[in-house]
């Protein structure tokens, strides 16, 4: 089975930055944590803070990889690029989001990817990425 798991923009300060909201692991010491855990599985990790690089790896693995795991993060609330980059693909893919960005101001209620995603994930911290993982194992 492989999974890719993909991070949109500003996801690269994790840890690094606003803790209190995001936590303080980086996502490259949980991504070792995830690859440990699922070992069975070929699991890769791409990150780009570019729409256009986020919409070329869905295409690129959409139509070879058991699964994608997207948190796209501040683009999920504005890219119709993104939303049809995943709805032309094969590969389901799960939408994943470290906070309850519906507890969160009301622009962040909004998805775009939501609506063409097998599933959403969010608010558990980094755990919803483990969990969207399971989720294609079962
Ligand atoms: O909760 C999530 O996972 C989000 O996708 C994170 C996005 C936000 O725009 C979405 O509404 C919800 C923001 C990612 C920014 O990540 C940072 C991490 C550390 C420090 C600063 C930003």
């Amino acid at each position: 089975m492989k999974i890719l798991i993909i991070n949109g923009p500003n996801l690269n300060l994790l840890g690094k930055r606003e803790p209190e909201i995001y936590g303080s692991d980086t996502f490259e010491d949980y991504f070792a944590k995830l690859q440990f855990k699922f070992k069975d599985v070929e699991l890769e990790y791409f990150q780009s803070n570019i729409e256009g690089e986020l919409i070329g790896k869905i295409q690129e693995v959409g139509f070879s990889y058991d699964g994608i795991v997207l948190n796209a993060a501040a683009y999920t609330h504005t890219s119709v690029g993104i939303g049809d980059a995943i709805k032309a693909v094969e590969t389901p893919v799960i939408e994943v989001h470290i906070s309850n960005t519906h507890q969160r101001e009301e622009f962040r209620h909004v998805s775009y990817i939501s609506p063409v995603a097998k599933g959403v994930i969010l608010g558990f911290g980094l755990q919803s990425y483990d969990l969207a993982i399971q989720s294609f194992l079962e």
